[in-house]
């Protein structure tokens, strides 16, 4: 039955009721009820819960389930080979995230999986769905960690040695978790199974909502990089120390705060210094480091990092003041990413064909298809978000719109599959 909307091969009745089915499986995993936000950190016992799920859903459609040695999920129609088409996204969240971003994009691959099979396509080639691990870089601190080490944006030994705030290394959480660690690492066999990789995700902004649109096409990734600021001072009590006496690692931090906020604005970007790590973290100790790490982005690579090194000038000049130490190291920079002009035609035209107006849209937001943009045919649908807010409990997305989302994918990975 194809949908009377858009002759999409959906029954948006079923959409509609596997939709909620599958949504309501992930409400509560690693939901904070007191915030009402989540935290789904990798290989965490949430994680572990989260995979758990997405393997069960996946043999449930008759497909079969591999992880690969970063950590990847892949759940194949049909035998993987190169050249595949590849969907998805990944599973889990900032501290205290929303709902939708990741969760989204798995759940509407599996679902448009449903509808193909429901309508009897048969693909001339293999499909995956893939559940990245650790996009975003929320307990180890580097963004789409599984799409960097596979693609080898980032360097193995450098990635199993990052660790999270209670110290554990990536190393020891994938060994505990049960995953061999040793052979993470560029992973040339899974990027030659990627022919395109098509990411459907909510969008973190209001350009669709403004243009009262419920889908949009990605056209690129702003630049965007995180760095790691280490204030080095001297831990003391905090009422028997004078003033005069103080090397206060606080004080050139909160310095810098102000400062990057006044850099953003003049360069037209934005700066967040959204993860701190103040030790020790007591009321009536001076705290001896103080750990931040920016997150700078904006429309122009040159902007950006200029602004960054404006600002690591005046971090080093506040930090001399207090007799600090200021150390000051790039995690990462994703430079600007333009998706694949020729697949987001195709996905253009087949939206037109059914009638499923689409606008194209850039985006701040990071994302795995930004990672293996660098080297597979990569685009991106967006679905509406009313309010634009995300990386929040408050993050939202309608349901009919999460539905027209699923429609959209269902429509370009048909015309995708069958050659
Ligand atoms: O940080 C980002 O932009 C993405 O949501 N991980
Ligand atoms: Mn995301
Ligand atoms: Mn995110
Ligand atoms: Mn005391």
């Amino acid at each position: 039955m194809a949908s009377a909307r858009s002759g999409a091969p959906v029954d948006r009745p079923v959409l509609r009721s596997s939709f909620d089915g599958l949504w309501s499986d992930l409400d509560g995993v690693g939901r904070d009820p007191r915030s009402g936000g989540y935290d789904r950190f990798s290989w965490t016992g949430v994680d572990l819960g989260l995979r758990e799920w997405f393997a069960a859903e996946a043999s449930r459609r008759g497909l079969s389930v591999e992880t690969d040695r970063n950590g990847n999920q892949w759940a194949w129609w049909g035998e993987p080979a190169d050249g595949a088409v590849v969907t998805g996204s990944h599973l889990d969240s900032v501290p205290g995230g929303g709902a939708f971003d990741g969760p989204l994009g798995v759940v509407a691959a599996l679902l448009a999986v449903d509808a193909l099979q429901a309508a009897g396509v048969e693909p001339t080639r293999p499909l995956a769905v893939v559940n990245f691990v650790e996009e975003e870089g929320a307990r180890f601190g580097l963004a789409c960690l599984g799409s960097r080490l596979m693609t080898g944006a980032v360097d193995a030994s450098h990635a199993l040695a990052l660790t999270d705030d209670d110290g554990t290394s990536l190393a020891e959480a994938m060994t505990r978790a049960g995953h061999a660690a040793e052979h993470v690492g560029v992973d040339e066999a899974a990027l030659a199974r990627i022919g395109v990789f098509v990411e459907l995700h909510v969008e973190q902004g209001r350009h669709l909502a403004l243009g009262d649109e419920s889908v949009g096409v990605a056209s690129s990734i702003l630049p965007h990089g995180r760095w790691h600021f280490c204030f080095e001072g001297e831990g003391n009590h905090a009422g028997t120390t004078r003033l005069v006496d103080r090397h206060d690692p606080m004080l050139p931090f909160a310095e810098v705060v102000g400062a990057a906020r006044r850099l953003a604005a003049e360069a037209q970007a934005v700066t967040t210094f959204g993860r701190v790590r103040v030790d020790p973290n007591g009321t009536n100790a001076i705290p001896s480091r103080v750990d931040a790490w920016l997150d700078a982005r904006g429309a122009e690579q040159g902007g950006v990092t200029r602004l960054v090194d404006d600002l690591q000038r005046f971090a080093e000049e506040a930090a001399a003041g207090h007799g600090v130490r200021l150390t000051v190291t790039n995690d990462s920079f994703t430079p600007v990413v333009d998706f694949d002009a020729s697949l987001s035609d195709r996905l253009r035209s087949s939206l037109g064909a059914a009638s499923i107006a689409a606008p194209t849209l850039p985006t701040a937001a990071g994302h795995d298809a930004g990672i293996l943009a660098a080297r597979v045919p990569t685009a991106m649908l967006f679905v509406r978000n009313p309010t634009g807010v995300s990386h929040s409990p408050y993050e939202q997305a309608d349901e009919s719109d999460c539905v027209d989302g699923v429609e959209a994918l269902t429509v370009v990975l048909r015309d995708l599959l069958v050659q």
